[in-house]
């Protein structure tokens, strides 16, 4: 079957057809984020997929990220573009050693940031996403010893926001770690007047140079309420086709990689094409699928989540 030409209207004729809702994360290619009808963070993306109506959810972001959608409706056909679009957040914590981690930490609450695999999820009390980690922290006992996983820089930021001793998961992104200090303050020094905003997944030598840290739906909100006209912006620049959305007349730079290559895209997220999301939706294929012992495990500290948030 011949790809169609206006993929856009093919893909509105089958979101139609098979009562189909588009989600797609910032991190998407600018097509994909023009398609779909919600666009949001992991947070907004599963608040949306717990309450849709749509009989099949067409995820276009990573494979956690589809598979939090099925956790949340497991009779809903949920289909993601390219399989193997993974996380190297979510690969760098596997569920054996993360369970002999736990286990040296018998007394310790899990919470888990959203960016791991349902058998991770399965393995926590309660997950977080970068919008609410911090505010959810805060709802836990001062006592009550905590170990957050995966990742070791939202962990660190989470705790010094906090004043918690967390246990750190020694996780990370690539995609995060790949921002150079050095040429962030070079891009500073040509650009004075512009301010640098980063995500929590970035590493401290480039968080201390941020005059602002939040979740993505938090940078576009500061960018569009801000008096500032320019910004660097240290985290995945898919989402600067957003911000560009909200605040026209706004310079958005992305913050340099270490080796000027284009590794600040992630090149998970960027394995989704609008022409694999058209042939995922005329194929119904690939689907997520998990094993129902895992799901149920897994949903209860979503839900947690959800509850809290
Ligand atoms: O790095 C990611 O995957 C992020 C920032 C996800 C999210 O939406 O919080
Ligand atoms: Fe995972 Fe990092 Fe890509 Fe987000 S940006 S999906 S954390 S690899």
């Amino acid at each position: 079957n011949p790809i169609p030409q206006d993929l856009f209207a093919a893909i509105n004729e089958l979101k139609k057809e098979l009562n189909a809702v588009i989600l797609a994360h910032y991190y998407q290619e600018p097509d994909i984020q023009d398609i779909a009808d919600y666009i949001g963070d992991s947070l907004g993306l599963s608040q949306q997929a717990a309450n849709t109506d749509a009989e099949v959810i067409v995820f276009a972001g990573v494979h956690f990220m589809a598979e939090t959608a099925k956790i949340l409706n497991p009779d809903k056909l949920v289909l993601l573009p390219d399989l193997n679009a993974g996380c190297s957040l979510a690969d760098s914590c596997p569920p054996q050693e993360f369970q002999a981690f736990k286990d040296a930490h018998p007394d310790h609450l899990v919470i888990s940031y959203i960016n791991c695999t349902a058998e991770i999820k399965a393995k926590s009390d309660i997950i977080c996403t970068s919008s609410n980690a911090v505010k959810l922290v805060e709802q836990i006992p001062p006592e009550k010893p905590i170990i957050f996983a995966p990742d070791r820089n939202l962990g660190r930021y989470v705790a010094e926001q906090t004043g918690r001793d967390l246990v750190l998961w020694q996780g990370s992104c690539i995609v995060h770690e790949t921002f150079s200090e050095k040429k962030m303050i070079e891009l500073q020094v040509e650009h004075p007047t512009a301010e640098i905003i980063a995500h929590p997944e970035c590493e401290p030598a480039v968080l201390r140079h941020a005059k602002y840290i939040g979740s993505t739906t938090a940078l576009l909100k500061y960018c569009q309420n801000s008096n500032r006209d320019k910004f660097i912006v240290a985290t995945e620049p898919g989402i600067i086709h957003q911000m560009k959305k909200a605040a026209p007349n706004k310079q958005f730079i992305p913050a340099p990689a270490m080796n000027n290559c284009a590794c600040n895209e992630c090149p998970h997220m960027r394995l989704n094409t609008l022409e694999k999301l058209y042939l995922a939706m005329k194929n119904k294929t690939p689907e997520i699928t998990l094993p129902e012992d895992i799901r149920v495990a897994a949903l209860k500290p979503i839900q947690k989540m959800l509850e809290m948030s």
